[in-house]
């Protein structure tokens, strides 16, 4: 397995080529931050999107905030050309004033979510933005309740995505923390929805993170399955990665460049 490297401190720093953050407000559900990398410009070629979900209790600011702290490291990944210039969306999943309720009021709003990315949230961006509308240029990924978000939309949508990084958290078809307690049935219902498609998967989490014994499982289920379904299933696990938004940002830094090629 290839080692999960460390983000150069540099690129925790201001770049010199900025991207921008702006808020599209999503009709009759909610908000999303956008990032727009640096020199965006509407008539050349599209650019990847990648829709990018936050951890239970969080919102579209999450990633983008003290917790995240992710758009200098976006900015200097596109400066050294380490990823495309790329758009990354980040929605919330939840209804406005619903962030409190709770796990399994999450469970049932990441469930939920599908339809008003497949509905909403991909044509207004695609109308927004110079985005292409291919599934090629489209990825979708997240942390915790957003990985298990990125399950459901892996399960429902192979049609709209063709890169998926769940992050420290497992494919709940099965029912909540499925992948831990029936891993075998949820790599096959997996494997299933992805047969005779093309995709690709990278999981990640740490040993230490809390939804380690529920990843864990799924993934060694999934990469025990045939040879042309695992094929383009990843999984990476950090030595003594946690849960939280600065180990999440690290598995992003070593991911995304695998994305959108
Ligand atoms: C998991 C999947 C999701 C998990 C936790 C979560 C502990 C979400 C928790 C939260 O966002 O509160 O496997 O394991």
């Amino acid at each position: 397995m290839k080692e999960i490297l460390p983000i150069p401190e540099q690129f925790l720093q201001p770049c010199e080529h900025p991207g921008r953050l702006q808020t599209m407000h999503i009709p009759s559900f909610s908000n999303a931050t956008v990032y727009v990398p640096a020199d965006y410009n509407r008539e050349g070629d599209p650019y990847p999107t990648f829709y990018l979900l936050h951890g239970g209790g969080g919102d579209e600011h999450s990633f983008f905030s003290e917790d995240g702290e992710l758009k200098n490291m976006l900015d200097h990944m596109i400066e050294k050309k380490k990823i495309e210039p790329m758009i990354v969306v980040c929605p919330t999943y939840y209804p406005p004033g619903k962030k409190g309720e709770g796990i399994a009021y999450s469970g049932e709003a990441v469930r939920d979510f599908g339809p008003i990315v497949r509905n909403k949230i991909i044509p207004l961006v695609e109308e927004k933005f110079r985005t292409g509308g291919d599934r090629w240029l489209r990825g979708i990924g997240g942390f915790s309740m957003g990985a298990v978000a990125t399950w459901y939309a892996l399960m429902a949508g192979v049609e709209r995505f063709r890169w998926f990084m769940p992050m420290s958290g497992d494919c709940w078809i099965c029912g909540e923390r499925g992948g831990g307690e029936h891993p075998k049935q949820t790599a096959e219902l997996i494997a299933v929805t992805l047969s005779g498609k093309d995709y690709y998967v990278h999981a990640l989490t740490g040993d230490k993170d809390i939804a380690f014994p529920n990843l864990d499982p799924q993934m060694k289920a999934m990469l025990d399955m045939p040879e042309d379904f695992k094929k383009t299933v990843k999984y990476s696990v950090l030595k003594g990665g946690v849960h939280d938004y600065p180990d999440i940002r690290r598995y992003i830094y070593n991911a995304l460049p695998e994305f959108f090629r």
